[in-house]
């Protein structure tokens, strides 16, 4: 099939629940109360999978407590923390979702509770019973397991750190130059999210040439500044450092920096090339700056504290993005519940300074701009992005998205044809795409504005992506219910973005793939370092096939298909060029 060129507003999304994270199938809400909503972005939230591993035991018993057998509080912590964590926390201290501590759920009761759980809240309390997701026992259960207290998951400190380190090839072991005929700056590190390991696969050939062994559901790749180190982070906090100089690429270094965490970073200023990497984790909400050669952990530093605006503790404030500036030798890290964008100076670890930025709760994912000089990053559930100015080290702006939940990824740079330079982000909740001018000096008028709002296919949109040589902006929707949406992408031409209501093109890219079992939905596209072709994952139940689909970014056509039986639930994609760089 050819690709079609569509114009179509795409209605808000309501009614669908999906347990991402957890399965890649949706599930349609049955008998919901008429006002209950429950999108994607509701329930987009993290699910805390490794922590659901931990061995609980009921906390103190007090007059009043809820029956409540050993086993029952095992699995109800587990579901809590795969489920509920991500919004109302692990200690249950309230994130986005409300506090469920003790004092409120007592005074609240079990029925409340439990009709709560059943039907959810049109404030974004997803109706886990009437859905489907959640049986009438476990629902039960979950009410009678509120009304104990939270057990308390374990800290995870230096001396638990060290005993998870291992140095595999010691640096004085390793080759002094390229030892393999690779070209590694056209390497993808394709994440091969529930097996959890990672695929090299050459950007030229696409030969797959090696699959290692990560942590459990890998979430991101970073490589260091030389491009010689690909670090990569599982959602249970280990991290894997391959060198691409070995014959054969393969782990030298791995760590556990916690029991939850999604990011993971590399010294990019000019002089501390790969000097130092930088791991945040959700649970402990911390960070740790390790040495860049071999993984050691040198400083961690908590991110417990106050909430910027309201100056209360937040007691568990996850650490999301971190990137690493051109500017100065710093790297930023967001802080997700207590709305902190910290400047960390890695240039004197030993009298460590953190520069603090009051920003907006919620950060989440973010990227430079195509000067390299600002940070853009979303503070998606109060539909904003915050700029930082790396050079100066302060906030630019706080801009309102006017869409529901923005979700950037790294966002995408495109050469406006009437506003110059803009950094453009989709969003989770509904199907506009939002332009925000990044031009201080060429654009005065238009910079740090959202400049033009787009519709693309819908909500539930995950990444958009472009390249410096390409005319195209491309927008995923993974999330969405409709499987013809999710499986496809949106396509807009730049030089037509002048237009009133620019159409965009649909790439069908899992019928190109020739997929026809389960659901798969295509996510985050990814450009070789040339740049003239996109790669997208098509991601399908673990058990069943999965591909990366190549299209061709002149012809918006499809030029490879990439199957392989050891390609197991592919989702990010990082070129290793142009991570390093930051081109996007
Ligand atoms: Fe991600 C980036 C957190 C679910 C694929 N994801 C990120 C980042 C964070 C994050 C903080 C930014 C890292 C950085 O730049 O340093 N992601 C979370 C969650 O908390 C959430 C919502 C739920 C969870 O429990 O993890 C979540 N993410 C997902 C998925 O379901 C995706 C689609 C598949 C998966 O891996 O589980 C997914 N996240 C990705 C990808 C990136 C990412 C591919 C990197 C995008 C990029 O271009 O840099």
């Amino acid at each position: 099939m050819k690709p079609t060129t569509a114009r179509r507003r795409a209605t808000l999304l309501a009614g669908a629940a999906i347990a991402l994270g957890l399965a890649v199938t949706g599930v349609s809400a049955q008998e919901k109360p008429k006002d209950h909503t429950d999108g994607p972005a509701a329930a987009y939230e993290p699910s805390m999978t490794t922590l659901g591993q931990i061995q609980v035991e009921i906390p103190g018993r007090k007059p009043g407590d809820p029956v409540m057998t050993p086993e029952e509080f095992q699995k109800a912590t587990t579901i809590y923390f795969e489920r509920c964590a991500g919004c109302h926390g692990v200690l249950r201290k309230g994130a986005t979702g409300k506090a469920l501590t003790t004092d409120i759920t007592r005074e609240n009761g079990f029925d409340y509770l439990r009709d709560f759980i059943t039907y959810g809240s049109p404030a974004g309390m997803p109706n886990w019973g009437t859905s489907g997701d959640m049986t009438e026992e476990d629902v039960d259960m979950m009410a009678r397991y509120l009304l104990l207290e939270p057990p308390a998951p374990p800290e995870f400190g230096m001396p638990q750190m060290r005993d998870s380190w291992k140095v595999l090839v010691a640096p004085e072991d390793r080759p002094t130059e390229k030892m393999n005929d690779w070209d590694i700056d056209n390497l993808f590190s394709v994440t091969l999210r529930d097996a959890g390991q990672i695929a090299l696969i050459d950007g030229a050939s696409y030969e797959i040439k090696a699959v290692i062994d990560t942590g459990y559901a890998v979430h991101i790749s970073r490589i260091s500044a030389s491009g010689r180190y690909l670090f990569v982070i599982g959602r249970d906090a280990k991290v894997n450092m391959i060198d691409l100089w070995m014959e054969k690429p393969d782990t030298v270094a791995e760590i556990k920096v916690g029991s939850e965490a999604r990011s993971i970073e590399t010294s990019k200023m000019e002089g501390w090339e790969d000097k130092y990497a930088i791991a945040g984790s959700y649970w402990p909400p911390q960070y740790v700056i390790m040495d860049g050669d071999t993984l050691e952990p040198l400083k961690i530093k908590s991110t417990r504290g106050m909430i910027f605006d309201e100056q209360t503790f937040h007691p568990e404030p996850r650490v999301a993005a971190i990137l690493s500036s051109h500017y100065r030798p710093e790297f930023i890290v967001n802080v997700k519940e207590t709305g902190k964008i910290l400047l960390v100076d890695y240039s004197d670890i030993k009298s460590l300074k953190v520069t603090e930025i009051e920003a907006e709760r919620f950060l989440h994912d973010g990227g430079l701009d195509s000067s390299q000089r600002y940070f853009l990053t979303a503070a998606n559930a109060r539909n904003k992005v915050a700029v930082i100015d790396t050079k100066e080290g302060t906030l630019t702006a706080l801009i309102d998205t006017e869409g529901a939940t923005p979700h950037p990824g790294r966002g995408a740079n495109i050469n406006h044809p009437t506003y110059g330079p803009v950094w453009v982000t989709s969003h989770l909740g509904d199907e506009t795409v939002a332009l925000i001018g990044t031009d201080p000096e060429g654009n005065p008028d238009h910079a740090w504005k959202m400049v033009q709002q787009l519709y693309a296919m819908g909500g539930g949109s995950l990444f958009v992506k472009t390249h410096p040589t390409s005319e195209h902006l491309y927008v995923d929707a993974p999330l969405n219910p409709d499987a013809e949406v999710s499986g496809s992408v949106a396509v807009f031409k730049v030089g037509d973005l002048a237009q009133e209501e620019p159409e965009y093109t649909v790439l069908p890219i899992v019928e190109w793939a020739g997929i026809a079992e389960g659901q798969p939905r295509v996510v985050q596209g990814e450009f070789n370092k040339e740049g003239n072709e996109i790669w997208f994952s098509v991601w399908n139940a673990a058990n069943l096939e999965s591909a990366i689909v190549v299209v061709d970014d002149k012809t918006l056509e499809m030029k490879h298909v990439i199957k392989d039986e050891r390609l197991i639930t592919p989702t990010g994609k990082f070129n290793v060029y142009n991570t390093r760089a930051d081109v996007y």
